[in-house]
């Protein structure tokens, strides 16, 4: 095949008139206006210079357009690099200097920041479809000669945080996205009678991996909500089959009294992923509504590894068996299995595990081992039956509403606040997102912190999901004999 992505993706839809997406409120897209626009963008995006390799940063509202900007990305053979919304400018611009992207294409608001910080050309493309990518796309013949890629040609770098240092470029190639596709559609039956009810950003492997390719690949439709609300979520239930979401989407529904057995009597699927969906979660889930959720486990690096079963026992608190074609594995430090039941790290390797990170080799040959499997960093066990239970992170990673989040990085930011002597950011349960970020200041001799002034700091560089919901100031932190900041001894303080 030419293009192998696109042209299974999207190129097997063309000249369909029945609706790919819906945006409620707002009107229906066929597959066929959807390929148009597809390829005006595409064409709008060699008139720009860019060529087949070249890297675009893309943060935008979710919409139509900005699918088909990521569709036409694939079809021109550009690597797309989709960005969180929430990102600063401070942040956004280590992504475009680190990727080398030749273009940025943001909102209007961050429009004038990004040029001036990056440098790099900046097109916009709003929530609305408005923008000068969308106006210089408007006269664009609608049909596109595909660029042919191989399968082992990138397709995306999605940007993924480290315990140490910066974030670190994953290399997706277009066969690490369709092979994953390809498995999960057929392993959880979608067709093209399937509705999935979106509302996950697309800025991520779950919202834009998982759930608009398995759909795009059954040739199925989409209900495209702009972000999760638990109204609009409601009010769309009845016209879909399946729903794909983070753990708060269901402990949300589930605060509702109107989601209930009737609402949701038609449903064929709910997939929960990207956190830890508690077994007391899936069980009142069941409870209410007669559904199953189908919990499954993933990374950047590596799209899905697991899945509980389509059919069969859906066990509460497992994440299932290794998907068709990935290979699975618990070690220990020095990488050698450890016996069945007990917990290790857990290492995959499949067609679906990335090519290593952008432009840093050391930090791939770490993750990566010599005969293809790659060091997930999630500690686990498989029981007699092959059931996979996460049971916790060696990283130190706090997930908080299904989005990653390295301490190292906000405790850089905090340590550099005056005043302070040094910080330790923890996460802490949350009733809502699983886990919330606290972060604990130690200040200098003599210094009265104002934590007030501390979180202004942190407002100005980093994201609003990171920043820690509460600031502590204490005397010294906890440390071992090593000098080891405690991390648990903070936790069991603040919990
Ligand atoms: C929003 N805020 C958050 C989060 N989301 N803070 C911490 N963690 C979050 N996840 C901020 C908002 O800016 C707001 O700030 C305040 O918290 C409350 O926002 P709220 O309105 O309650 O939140 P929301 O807008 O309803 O969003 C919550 C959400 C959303 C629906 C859970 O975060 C979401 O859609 N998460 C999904 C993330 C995702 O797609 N993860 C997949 C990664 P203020 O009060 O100042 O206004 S891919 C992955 O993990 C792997 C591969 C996998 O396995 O899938
Ligand atoms: P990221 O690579 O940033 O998208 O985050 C991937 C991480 O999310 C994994 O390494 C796990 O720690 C976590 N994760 C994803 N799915 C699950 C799940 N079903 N249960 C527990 N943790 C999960």
């Amino acid at each position: 095949m030419a293009n192998p992505l696109y042209d299974r993706l999207f190129g097997a839809h063309a000249g369909r008139q029945d609706v790919f997406l819906q945006v409620p409120g707002q009107g229906d897209w066929s597959y066929d206006a959807f390929l148009r626009r597809t390829a005006q963008v595409a064409h709008a995006l060699v008139a720009m210079d860019l060529a087949p390799g070249d890297r675009v940063a893309i943060q935008v509202d979710k919409s139509p357009e900005a699918l088909a900007l990521i569709a036409a990305c694939v079809q021109a053979g550009v690597i797309l690099l989709p960005l969180n919304t929430a990102y600063t400018v401070a942040e956004l611009t280590y992504f475009v200097d680190n990727s080398g992207a030749r273009l940025v294409v943001a909102g209007d608001a961050a429009r004038d920041g990004i040029a001036d910080a990056t440098g790099v050309r900046v097109e916009t493309l709003n929530g609305d479809g408005s923008g000068t990518l969308m106006a210089a796309a408007d006269n664009q013949p609608e049909t596109f000669g595909t660029v042919p890629r191989d399968a082992d040609d990138l397709a995306a770098f999605l940007y993924t945080s480290g315990t140490t240092g910066r974030s670190k470029g994953a290399m997706l190639s277009q066969g690490n996205l369709l092979s994953n596709a390809e498995t999960l559609a057929d392993y959880w039956r979608f067709t093209a009678d399937d509705v999935l009810l979106h509302a996950l950003p697309i800025f991520h492997t779950h919202g834009l991996f998982v759930a608009c390719n398995v759909t795009l690949l059954a040739g199925g439709r989409l209900v495209f909500l702009p972000k999760f609300d638990v109204d609009a979520m409601i009010a769309a239930m009845p016209s879909c089959t399946t729903l794909m979401g983070v753990p708060t989407f269901y402990t949300r529904l589930l605060d509702d009294p109107r989601f209930d057995r009737d609402l949701v009597a038609h449903m064929r699927l709910f997939v929960s992923g990207s956190a830890p969906l508690l077994a007391e979660t899936h069980e009142r889930f069941a409870g209410r509504t007669g559904h199953r959720i189908l919990e499954r486990y993933g990374m950047t690096e590596t799209n899905m590894n697991t899945s509980n079963p389509y059919d069969g026992d859906r066990r509460a608190g497992t994440v299932g068996f290794p998907l068709p074609g990935v290979e699975l594995r618990v070690c220990d430090a020095d990488g050698a299995e450890v016996p069945v039941g007990e917990i290790g790290t857990i290492e995959v390797r499949g067609p679906n595990v990335f090519l290593g990170y952008w432009q840093m080799p050391e930090k791939t040959a770490a993750e990566l081992r010599d005969d293809g499997f790659f060091i997930t960093g999630d500690l686990g066990h498989v029981d007699a039956d092959g059931y996979v239970t996460i049971v916790g992170r060696g990283k130190d990673l706090i997930i908080s509403g299904g989005l990653n989040i390295y301490p190292k990085e906000i405790e850089s930011v905090l340590d550099d606040v005056p005043g302070v002597l040094e910080s330790a950011v923890i996460g802490v349960p949350d009733a809502d997102f699983g886990e919330a970020v606290l972060g604990v200041l130690v200040p200098e001799a003599g210094v009265n912190l104002d934590v007030d002034a501390a979180m202004a700091v942190v407002r100005e560089q980093l994201a609003r999901f990171k920043h820690p919901r509460r600031l502590e100031v204490v005397d010294a932190l906890p440390r071992n004999t090593m000098g080891k900041v405690q991390k648990n001894v903070l936790r069991e303080m603040f919990e």
